[in-house]
């Protein structure tokens, strides 16, 4: 493969020395707030994206001012669990040095915005005394796995979602660039950083791992490169399904690119058989994935090229085992449930709706206060949820009081109880004023748009409806639009596709309805969809599965 004409960043890669580039070297240049320019690419790799507020460009632009750079954060929080102690440092730190919002996103971790170059240090500085890092969280590696985060799926839940962990771990590159540059520590002369896995080159394309814990697909496993599949068989984990090659991205009017649900390959057995198989994915795709055009360098566009029967021959002669036939697996749901839940051991925990994943304080809830005070009783542990939820877990029965009367004292219980379906369902990216790629307004704006589509849903009956309703500012699908009901994908500033008919499962994509709408057009098709939708349901129908039925005429 290494005879393709490379695209420019897989020579920053190979040239990076163990991507420590000239980072060093940019970190210390006074003049500008930015970092070098095959850095930017770099810097991913440490879980950070050098941006700008796009609020403010033409203002600056018109008193010839430099854009104002900052850094973006993203933690590596396999799973998505932290204890109180971590939450309340990452409290800390977001008011020291960023914008002081927490923003959980759709993997299950938390990244922080806003934040001057000069203070990257001491914040992985300080992240790190709290036993935290942003390694790999970007750029062209494993990132962050996702794991089903409710302890009530399985009884079999804690063993499950260790995999998470161990599957990080066996996946980080090896280079210690990390710990040199920012954490201050030595060369290590002994330590030997011959990456057997990602060699010089890494991966092609970033690679995103999911494990889901069937009836409930929250991680929306299939959206995946790599998606695990628990199979419990007479109360034991016997291993997993495999699934390759899901991914969400599609360009605009580039019909090379589209969104895909991963296809399930086979069974696998054991921890050693599936850790060596989700091994091997990866130096399959290392080895064979597109390096030349990073918009087809994707696992999904490698698998499609290669065939998925060639595909799965290449990983059983890698792992030297065959596949077993997939075992039976139903998913039923995808939603978080909120409020209080038991786990088998009786330990009780608290699914708590936050808006877009944004912790933060405003007229309306205290919510990072609130959050605070829960975190310093050291009674329990934070778990993110790929809906960008938050879970306040592994409460015992004596302390679930204290607990409770922190949520009701700040209006949090309250406030859940008045949520409509769809707003419990919805999920929106970051885009402006923070992401370079957005053609259009994501978590800013759904909110708003759902009080007009809430006077809809009311008009209609449907305000307890479970609609999973998704935007993004651009088709690049952070919050994974494609795979719901409906989604909502920006074209240019107040514009969006209108998608319909993904299922509630998670198991079908939606399909592009209407291009290019305005929010007037937006609702008129919302009350048209719904008022059809309460009319001539089936029973048991949801909407999606309405929408696909009725309204989707060249699907296939
Ligand atoms: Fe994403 C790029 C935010 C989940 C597909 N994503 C970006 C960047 C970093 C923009 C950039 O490249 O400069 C966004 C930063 C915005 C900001 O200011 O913070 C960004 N993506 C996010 C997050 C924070 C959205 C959110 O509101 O939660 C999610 C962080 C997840 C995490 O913790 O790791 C996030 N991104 C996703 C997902 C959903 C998922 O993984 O479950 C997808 C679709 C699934 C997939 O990967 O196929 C996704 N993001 C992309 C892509 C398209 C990749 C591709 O295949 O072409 C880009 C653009 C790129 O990589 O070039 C992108
Ligand atoms: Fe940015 Fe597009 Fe991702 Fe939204 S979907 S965060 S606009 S890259």
């Amino acid at each position: 493969m290494r005879e393709q004409k490379l695209s420019p960043v897989e020579k920053i890669k190979t040239r990076s020395d163990g991507l420590r580039g000239t980072l060093a070297k940019s970190l210390t240049d006074e003049i500008t707030g930015a970092v070098r320019p095959d850095d930017h690419a770099l810097i991913k790799f440490h879980g950070m994206y050098e941006q700008d507020d796009r609020d403010l460009r033409e203002e600056r632009a018109a008193k010839k001012l430099d854009k104002l750079y900052s850094f973006m954060i993203r933690l590596r929080i396999p799973g998505g669990l932290l204890t109180a102690k971590q939450w309340i440092a990452a409290h800390h730190i977001a008011g020291d040095f960023s914008t002081g919002v927490i923003k959980v996103t759709t993997r299950q971790t938390i990244q922080l915005h806003g934040i001057m170059k000069q203070n990257i240090k001491p914040v992985l500085q300080q992240f790190n005394l709290a036993g935290l890092d942003s390694i790999a969280a970007c750029g062209d590696v494993n990132r962050n796995v996702a794991c089903a985060s409710h302890p009530n799926q399985s009884p079999l839940h804690a063993e499950i979602h260790a995999y998470a962990a161990k599957i990080s771990n066996l996946l980080l590159p090896k280079t210690r660039a990390y710990y040199e540059i920012w954490l201050d520590e030595e060369k290590l002369a002994a330590y030997d950083e011959t990456d057997p896995l990602y060699e010089d080159r890494y991966l092609p394309r970033k690679f995103k791992i999911g494990i889901a814990i069937p009836p409930n697909n929250d991680v929306d496993v299939l959206t995946n490169d790599l998606g695990l599949i628990a199979v419990v068989e007479h109360g034991k984990l016997t291993g997993f399904n495999i699934a390759a090659g899901g991914g969400l991205s599609a360009t605009h009017g580039n019909a090379d690119t589209y969104p895909q649900l991963a296809t399930v390959l086979g069974f696998v057995e054991g921890e050693a058989n599936t850790l060596k198989a989700v091994y091997e994915v990866l130096t399959i795709q290392r080895d064979f994935g597109n390096r030349n055009d990073r918009k087809l360098a994707r696992l999904k566009y490698t698998i499609d090229g290669m065939g998925v029967n060639v595909f799965k021959s290449e990983l059983e002669k890698r792992c030297g085992f065959t596949l077993s036939p997939v075992r039976d697996y139903v998913f039923t749901h995808r939603h978080d449930q909120l409020g209080w839940s038991a786990d088998h051991e009786g330990l009780w925990y608290y699914t708590l709706s936050i808006e877009n994943g944004l912790v933060k304080d405003d007229e309306r809830l205290a919510l990072k206060t609130a959050l605070l005070e829960i975190a310093a009783t050291d009674r329990l542990h934070f778990r993110f949820t790929s809906n960008q939820n938050l879970l306040l877990a592994g409460i015992s029965e004596k302390d679930k009081p204290a607990i409770d009367s922190i949520l009701d004292a700040y209006g949090i219980t309250s406030r859940q109880l008045l949520l409509s379906g769809m707003r419990r369902n919805a999920m929106a990216c970051v885009a402006l004023p923070t992401c370079p790629l957005a053609l259009a307004e994501g978590q800013r704006y759904l909110p708003l748009l759902l009080d007009k589509a809430e006077v809809l849903l009311n008009k209609h009956g449907l305000q307890d409806d479970n609609i999973i309703i998704r935007m993004t500012g651009c088709p690049n699908g952070c919050a994974r639009p494609y795979a719901a009901e409906i989604a909502l994908v920006g074209t240019a500033a107040g514009e969006y596709n209108l998608h319909i008919g993904g299922d509630r499962e998670g198991q079908r994509l939606n399909q592009l309805y209407k291009r290019q709408l305005r929010e007037e057009a937006i609702l008129a098709e919302m009350d048209n969809l719904l008022g059809d939708y309460k009319r001539e349901r089936q029973d048991g129908e949801t909407f999606g599965d309405y929408t696909w039925r009725t309204k989707l005429n060249d699907r296939d």
